[in-house]
């Protein structure tokens, strides 16, 4: 169980993020406020304690802080983000996390984003991406199996993130889109494939038994449902259009 999270609020100025999404409508500043409050009480109603930030001007991008560090229960990794625009972003969360636990860092030319790196109990997933560089996963690598983790680096194609495409949802199951299926990695899971048309929603969020998925996804919704699991919606619209989603939202611990 987590009983804590580190969130920040998002800042008028968020949509000069980065993006690659095509919007129909130009993102909007209060609806995007109130889908993060929503976020941030549904943490707090399933038993984490959050500490929310305050916006980073210089960072329009800053309220996705899981790509700022990866925590694990003995160490938490402080990131070098692989986006230039986002690289400073870490130094404000490397205090925070050092109240909680020993911190150890990614150092240039390494470049990690926490959206590549997925835990599944004492194992990473270690995503390469245009964010991650194999300098930056061997590093993770090598930090983890110094307190006992194992980890598997794979290599990310479609998408931003390893985790825009797999997340793990308990019961042995990985979520993942149609792109990683019959991906070697995973054998010994699992598999609940996303079709192409929800690819988004392989962007699922499980935290203390429930499983946090994106709003207008039913047929992934479907799925899950049939597997019994406790589902709690959640409008992502906003963030959707700034590339994120809401594993980004967070770091959980
Ligand atoms: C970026 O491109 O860095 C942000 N606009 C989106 C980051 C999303 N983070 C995540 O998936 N962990």
């Amino acid at each position: 169980m987590f009983t804590h999270a580190i969130a920040r609020k998002p800042g008028p100025n968020f949509a000069r993020g980065i993006t690659t999404a095509v919007n129909e409508a130009p993102p909007n500043y209060e609806i995007l406020v109130n889908q993060h409050q929503e976020y941030i009480s549904t943490l707090k109603s399933i038993g984490i304690d959050v500490t929310l930030l305050e916006a980073l001007p210089d960072h329009p991008d800053a309220y996705f802080v899981e790509d700022t560090a990866v925590v694990a229960a003995e160490v938490a990794v402080i990131t070098n983000p692989g986006a230039e625009a986002r690289k400073g972003e870490e130094k404000t969360i490397a205090p925070v996390l050092s109240q909680y636990r020993k911190t150890e860092r990614i150092q240039p030319p390494g470049t990690v984003d926490g959206g590549d790196v997925l835990q599944v109990d004492k194992h990473f997933f270690i995503g390469v991406s245009e964010r991650t560089n194999p300098e930056g996963a061997g590093q993770l690598s090598r930090i983890f199996g110094e307190y006992g983790y194992t980890c598997t680096i794979v290599t990310v194609g479609e998408g931003l993130h390893f985790k825009s495409s797999v997340n793990y949802i308990g019961k042995n199951t990985l979520l993942i889109t149609e792109d990683f299926s019959g991906n070697a990695h995973f054998e010994g899971y699992d598999t609940l494939i996303v079709n192409n048309a929800e690819s988004y929603a392989a962007n699922t969020l499980f935290v203390n038994d429930h499983l946090l998925v994106p709003r207008g996804y039913p047929d992934t919704r479907k799925k899950l449902e049939t597997l019994g699991f406790n589902i709690i919606e959640l409008d992502t619209s906003e963030v959707r259009k700034m590339d994120g989603g809401l594993t980004c939202m967070s770091i959980r611990f």
